[in-house]
């Protein structure tokens, strides 16, 4: 199954944060990093008293179950060190499960697509790097057509 991955952290050294959580998700049992993105930078959707954050997106070829790979991701989330706080708040990382194949899954614990994705222009962006424009979101359409009707928050490309 081929899954992406969204990236992001706002504390910490972030850019550190993010390569060290691609060297988990290559190191995954089970999952296999085939591509990921540059990094791209935006101020903070949600309580603003908190640093920009970066953000990317990992592509992985897999063949865990979608609660299987929730559980690795939230581990190495773990073991970075992330305390949950306020909802939306600042986060050393945060690994969310973003498209898993064209499946739609709706579980207390896991969401897919994930909530939120057609109006994140931090999560399209990526997602259009690595996957093209014309990569389907079950239920939302094509990523460059959402793209294109998203309102354009301040958001720069790092690096890569
Ligand atoms: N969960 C449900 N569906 C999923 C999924 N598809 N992938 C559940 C991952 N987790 C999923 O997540 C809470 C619970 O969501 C998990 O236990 C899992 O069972 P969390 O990461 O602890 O909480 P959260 O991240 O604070 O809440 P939420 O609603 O997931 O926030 P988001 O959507 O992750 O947004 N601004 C910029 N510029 N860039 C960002 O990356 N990120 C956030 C967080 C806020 N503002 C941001 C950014
Ligand atoms: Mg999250």
């Amino acid at each position: 199954m081929l899954v992406y991955i969204g990236l992001g952290s706002n504390l910490q050294e972030p850019i550190e944060q993010i390569e060290c959580a691609l060297a988990g998700l290559e190191q995954m049992d089970g999952g296999w990093l085939s591509n990921f993105s540059s990094l791209y930078r935006s101020p903070p959707m949600g309580p603003q008293n908190q640093p920009d954050y970066l953000n990317a997106v990992a592509e992985i070829e897999t063949t865990l179950a979608p609660l299987e790979l929730l559980d690795r991701l939230q581990q190495i989330e773990g073991q970075q060190g992330r305390v949950r706080g306020r909802r939306w708040g600042e986060r050393i990382i945060d690994l969310d499960l973003l498209l898993y194949g064209d499946e739609i899954f709706d579980h207390p614990r896991l969401q897919i697509p994930h909530p939120g994705i057609a109006e994140r222009l931090f999560v399209l962006l990526p997602m259009e790097e690595v996957a093209g424009p014309d990569l389907e979101i079950p239920g939302l359409g094509r990523v460059g057509e959402l793209l294109k009707k998203c309102k354009g928050d301040e958001i720069t490309k790092v690096r890569q």
